[in-house]
């Protein structure tokens, strides 16, 4: 009965610029929900995810009148133009693809908002809920069921299309829409991200220990456990490898959505000049962008990293600078460990001056691992 709707809705959908479209049905996630309690069992949750597995699995919990679920994705680029380069004296970080342009919060919800609007012009007794990364329901596992793409060993849903570089979300309606079908898992033999994750995040095919993904471990708050550190690398938000090394993705570079171009300085930022930025800098440079949703200080704390990592001599006045004068732990401390690990004399001298002043028993730790670093004479 609602075959028409449906093809009008789909119709519709290419004209405002979704990429692809699902139907699924409003079932009980069940694989789902078991799945979630043995990964909050394992303590491999993140922490991010929104509501219990009940409600994450159950879409009449969400939505009472639910009947079915329409899924969209939106293919986001892999390649910028003129990329920066990172260079001796001007070392750069990196965000994730996830957060070139604008927000895709933004950009997706707009989407669904006008594909709600036409389906209640069309039906107006349509009702709809929208959800964008930030709801209950598990955005890839509604995709799955809608035929969108399907579940790699990297956990990420795969189009063949596009690849898996799309963003997710959809609308929970009341309409009966008629469900599309699965899609087969396609990556065979392959185990290539799971031997590539530089922290074993990948426990085996589609399970993930979030507590050792990059991507998490770059939005944390904290100082960064010791055995991460190396690993980071210069990454400020995110993380991409997992990704990038899947043949799915070869040749996948779509730049169809104008407000998702990467702004180059904004995405590859030259690290030092991040160490001293102010809050109203750091909104209105970054405040557009999805990285930047945990705020300020993570973004800090990782490019103190990335400039150990690099050992970066040239940053070693700035990251003086920041020892000795910034009020916050983490960041203080952080800045000890990377001049402990570019070694020049002058860091050390410096740890050891801003010892005799340091207060914070974490950031005197931080500290005398700065100066385990250094090299032996
Ligand atoms: C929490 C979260 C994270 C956490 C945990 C990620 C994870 N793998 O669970 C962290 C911070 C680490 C993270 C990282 C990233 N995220 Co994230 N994240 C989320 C969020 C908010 C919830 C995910 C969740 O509930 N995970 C719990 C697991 C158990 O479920 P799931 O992955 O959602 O569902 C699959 C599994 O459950 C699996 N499954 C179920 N049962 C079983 C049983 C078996 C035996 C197996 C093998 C599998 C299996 O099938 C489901 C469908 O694929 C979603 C948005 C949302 N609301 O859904 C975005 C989301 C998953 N993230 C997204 C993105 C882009 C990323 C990053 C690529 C960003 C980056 N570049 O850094 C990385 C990728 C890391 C990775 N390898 O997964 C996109 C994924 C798009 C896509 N094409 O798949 C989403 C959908 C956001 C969006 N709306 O676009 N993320
Ligand atoms: S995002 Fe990075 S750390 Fe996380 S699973 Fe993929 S490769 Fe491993
Ligand atoms: S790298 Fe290989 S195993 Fe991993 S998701 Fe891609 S195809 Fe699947």
């Amino acid at each position: 009965m609602f075959q028409v709707l449906k093809e009008e809705v789909i119709h519709h959908s290419k004209e405002i610029g979704i990429d692809k479209i699902g139907f699924a049905s409003v079932d009980v996630f069940s694989t789902l929900k078991e799945r979630l309690r043995t990964q909050q069992a394992l303590g491999f949750q993140s922490g991010f995810e929104k509501g219990n597995p009940e409600e994450r699995t159950t879409p009449k919990l969400l939505f009472d009148e639910a009947q079915s679920i329409i899924s969209i994705a939106l293919a986001y680029p892999s390649k910028m133009e003129n990329a920066p380069r990172s260079t001796k004296g001007e070392r750069r970080g990196q965000f994730c693809r996830a957060s070139w342009g604008k927000d895709y919060h933004h950009i997706l919800r707009e989407k669904l908002e006008k594909l709600g609007e036409f389906l209640k012009q069309k039906h107006p007794d349509a009702k709809y809920k929208i959800m964008v990364d930030t709801g209950e329901l598990s955005d890839r596992a509604v995709a799955e069921r809608a035929g969108i793409g399907y579940s790699g060993k990297n956990c990420s849903i795969i189009t063949p299309e596009f690849g898996s570089y799309v963003y997710l979300g959809e609308m929970i309606t009341n309409i009966p829409f008629e469900p599309d079908t699965p899609l087969e898992e396609d990556c065979g033999d392959c185990t290539l991200c799971i031997d590539i994750c530089p922290t074993g995040a990948l426990v085996q095919g589609g399970q993930l220990n979030a507590q050792k993904c990059i991507a998490f471990l770059t939005q944390t708050k904290d100082f960064l456990p010791e055995h991460f550190r190396n690993e980071i690398g210069n990454r400020l938000y995110g993380c991409d490898t997992c990704q990038v090394v899947c043949p799915k993705n070869k040749g996948k570079n779509f730049h169809l959505h104008d407000e998702m171009e990467p702004d180059p300085e904004i995405a590859k930022p030259k690290l030092r000049p991040l160490l001293k930025m102010s809050n109203r800098e750091f909104k209105e440079k970054f405040g557009f962008v999805s990285g930047s949703w945990r705020g300020k200080k993570p973004i800090q704390r990782n490019a103190i990293l990335a400039l150990g990592n690099y050992r970066d001599e040239t940053a070693v006045e700035d990251l003086i600078d920041v020892m000795q004068h910034d009020p916050r732990p983490v960041i203080r401390g952080t800045a000890a460990w990377a001049l402990g690990k570019i070694g020049t004399r002058e860091s050390e001298d410096a740890i050891i001056k801003a010892m005799e002043k340091e207060k914070d028993e974490q950031v005197l730790a931080e500290m005398k691992k700065g100066l385990a670093l250094l090299p032996k004479v």
